[in-house]
């Protein structure tokens, strides 16, 4: 094995992501805790109920972890149910409280990148149609004028909307968030709506702190044809490719939201992204089928053969990354990855994936590709949406019953990453030692 280091720019962002109803607990005024009320909604049945404990102040203990684990950035959201309770208020203690996690936050030298829209929403706004509603995104600007205004004086980096792409095929395709629809005119519509609403956001963000870099945390899926060689099979990639991965990115580059069913001119929305914020997990193999009408003729699958995450949630394909990373170039934006890592209580295959995944974004930035930085997904455990408390991504394990953490061998890694602003073979010996030939041949 030969003796390097994988050096990253002066100045990269290391980070962990996380989401407020991921962590928070009691998050109850939002559509994810009604909807986790009826048990057959969530794997297990199980509740976020207490998530981290975030909320009851164990935010303070994290981001210590993170400072102690050498990261200089850390991604959190604000959750909007609890910022306005109801249509006409403003809970002001919210945003006192988020002010504090901010301080907390750069007392430990950690950037804060903070995401406004992920995921949860308000039951009130839930009850006036949600994203479905035309309106919705005046409604959300009002909330972001509010919140910017409270908190800018701590934040220069702010996501509009995590992966809307992701959230309206999940809420209105698959029916897998609430509200649980599967209808795909909606699912198109919902996704207008959201371009709609982070224009809106975008420019209400400029106009309170014009020296904020705003952007969207994009879901990128990789695709590849099962048969390269095979024409349906390449042509069901591109359209599952456009359909998942584009319209919404290129919304916002050209102001024109291109659906399969519609197409409409948003110019408010044309450039409205100071850097890309890149989410990157996996990839799919995709065979063009006709027993799949429904998923546009196509059948999704993990190659044979892929190392699978513990419940097979993901597979490890590292290449991903760097095409994914290739595919954010059209954009002509700073990239951040806003999130990357892999569900593995045993901490057996996250070192492998770090490491693979680090190696594939340093061999992009080696192009002088503009990545600025990296947020691992997650700190610790948190409660995954639908799939409840199964799937454990944190670089500590957390047991939510004790609120008990203990370190896995990933997070010291990850502190050395940080540490290092590079990945050395000597972290990779020590820590994904099966990769030291593959990463460092003599
Ligand atoms: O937990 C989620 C996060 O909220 C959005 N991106 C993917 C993560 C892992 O499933």
């Amino acid at each position: 094995m030969a003796q390097a280091t994988f050096h990253f720019p002066r100045g990269f962002l290391w980070g962990a992501a996380t989401a407020a109803h991921q962590v928070e607990g009691n998050n109850q005024n939002n559509d994810w805790w009604a909807w986790e009320q009826d048990p057959s909604h969530i794997l297990q049945g199980h509740k976020s109920g207490l998530a981290c404990d975030w909320w009851g102040g164990r935010w303070r203990e994290d981001f210590d972890r993170a400072a102690d684990g050498n990261q200089n950035a850390q991604r959190i959201s604000v959750e909007w149910s609890r910022i306005q309770p109801a249509p006409d208020r403003w809970d002001e203690t919210a945003l006192d409280f988020y002010i504090e996690m901010l301080r907390g936050l750069r007392e430990r030298n950690l950037t804060p990148l903070v995401t406004l829209h992920h995921f949860s929403n308000p039951i009130w706004f839930a009850e006036m149609g949600g994203w479905e509603n035309e309106e919705a995104h005046l409604i959300f600007e009002k909330y972001v004028r509010k919140t910017v205004d409270a908190l800018r004086d701590y934040v220069n980096y702010w996501v509009t909307i995590n992966e809307p792409n992701v959230y309206a095929f999940e809420a209105y395709l698959f029916g897998l968030f609430p509200p649980g629809k599967k209808e795909p005119l909606t699912t198109m519509r919902v996704l207008t709506n959201l371009a709609r609403a982070h224009a809106a956001a975008y420019h209400a963000i400029h106009a309170l702190q014009p020296a904020a870099r705003v952007g969207v945390a994009h879901h990128y899926r990789d695709f590849k044809p099962a048969k390269a060689w095979f024409p349906l099979d390449r042509g069901v990639t591109g359209i599952n490719s456009k359909v998942f991965n584009d319209i919404f990115p290129r919304a916002l580059a050209t102001g024109i939201v291109a659906t399969p069913f519609s197409r409409s001119k948003i110019p408010q929305a044309k450039g409205s992204q100071d850097y890309f914020g890149l989410n990157y997990y996996t990839r799919d193999r995709v065979a063009f089928s006709l027993l799949h009408p429904g998923e546009l003729f196509s059948h999704r699958y993990y190659q044979p053969g892929a190392q699978l995450s513990a419940t097979g949630f993901l597979a490890n394909e590292p290449e991903g990354m760097y095409d994914a990373i290739r595919w954010a170039l059209q954009f002509k934006l700073p990239i951040l990855v806003t999130e990357n890592g892999v569900e593995d209580p045993e901490d057996q295959l996250r070192p492998i994936y770090l490491a693979q995944h680090l190696h594939q974004t340093w061999r992009a930035v080696n192009f002088n590709f503009p990545i600025k930085g990296y947020f691992h997904w997650t700190l610790v455990d948190n409660f995954e949406w639908e799939r409840g408390w199964t799937q454990r991504f944190g670089l500590w394990e957390l047991d939510p019953a004790t609120q008990k953490r203990r370190k896995r061998p990933s997070a010291d890694f990850y502190a050395e990453i940080c540490r290092e602003n590079g990945l050395s073979s000597e972290m990779v010996q020590k820590y994904a030692p099966s990769l030291s030939e593959e990463l460092f041949p003599d």
